[in-house]
């Protein structure tokens, strides 16, 4: 059984996590399918959106604690440069909407992999732990990067001290999220979601999280130059051109992601 199921439907491809006895804990074969799988969205085309959730009653439980204890313990090295660093870069820079839909506990790095996300939705019964602390770790996996930024310094330093379980509803009051739905709600909704995005001007969402990303460390001053230089570039793709004719024309446009 893969450990992660990939579908494609209507422009969206869907990556679940797929080790739910483990509740989706991520070993060296789980790290690289993910990889496997952003390089899939990224060199197709017609995938235009990505949505990530877990099989079972978990999103993930962050690194299979099995794999670095035991006789032959994987190196924490190998597991950073080669199994999560790689993904987080791979989320960041896919030019295409990634959603992340929690179904269920995300811990660790499991955590900080939705955080990196460009839409977070949860089920109501969903909870975020940065577990770290309680076995003697840093956050990892961007965690100490993108929750700051989320939810503020002062909170993110005590949930990453502290361990502490923050519910699905907490995490939306403090913008750590973006919404919650009931849990037999999250999948339609999260499906339409990235559907609707997969509907939407591909090429102008990927710059839009390209100008998002640079933000993050850029003068107020370079990101205004930056988002000159990227609309010149949205202001050239088909799909502007579709969307003013469509509004011009008064009706409904037809992206094509070009
Ligand atoms: C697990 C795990 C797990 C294996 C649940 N591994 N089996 C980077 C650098 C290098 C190395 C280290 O890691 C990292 C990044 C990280 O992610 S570090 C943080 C690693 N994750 C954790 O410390 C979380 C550990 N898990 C938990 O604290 C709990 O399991 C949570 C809070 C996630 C869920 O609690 P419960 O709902 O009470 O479920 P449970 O504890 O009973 O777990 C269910 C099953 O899943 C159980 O298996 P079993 O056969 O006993 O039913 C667990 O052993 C297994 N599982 N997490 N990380």
């Amino acid at each position: 059984m893969s450990t992660i199921i990939q579908q494609v439907r209507a422009g969206v491809l869907q990556l679940s996590f797929n080790r739910p006895e483990k509740y989706n804990a991520f070993n060296r074969e789980m790290a690289l399918a993910l990889q496997e799988g952003l390089d899939l969205a990224k060199n197709t085309d017609s995938i235009r959106s990505v949505l990530i959730t877990g099989n079972g009653k978990a999103f993930s439980a962050g690194q299979d604690l099995g794999e670095v204890t035991g006789d032959q313990p994987a190196s924490f090295d190998v597991i950073l440069s080669e199994h999560y660093n790689p993904f987080i870069e791979r989320i960041r820079q896919l030019e295409k909407p990634v959603v992340a839909a929690v179904n269920g506990v995300a811990a660790g790095a499991g955590a900080n992999i939705a955080l990196c996300c460009d839409i977070v939705v949860a089920a109501e019964s969903a909870t975020f732990i940065q577990a770290f602390s309680k076995i003697g770790l840093i956050p990892d996996s961007g965690g100490t990067f993108f929750l700051p930024r989320l939810i503020g310094f002062q909170k993110a330093t005590a949930l990453m001290m502290l361990g502490e379980k923050v519910s699905s509803a907490e995490a939306e009051r403090i913008g750590m999220i973006y919404r919650v739905f009931a849990d037999d709600q999250l999948m339609p909704e999260a499906e339409q979601l990235a559907a609707t995005l997969a509907q939407m001007p591909t090429k102008a969402l990927g710059l839009t999280k390209k100008a998002l990303n640079a933000s993050l460390h850029n003068s107020w001053h370079e990101q205004l130059a930056y988002e000159d230089k990227l609309q010149q570039k949205a202001a050239h793709t088909e799909d502007y051109q579709e969307g003013v004719n469509a509004f011009m024309e008064k009706r409904k446009p037809v992206f094509k992601g070009q």
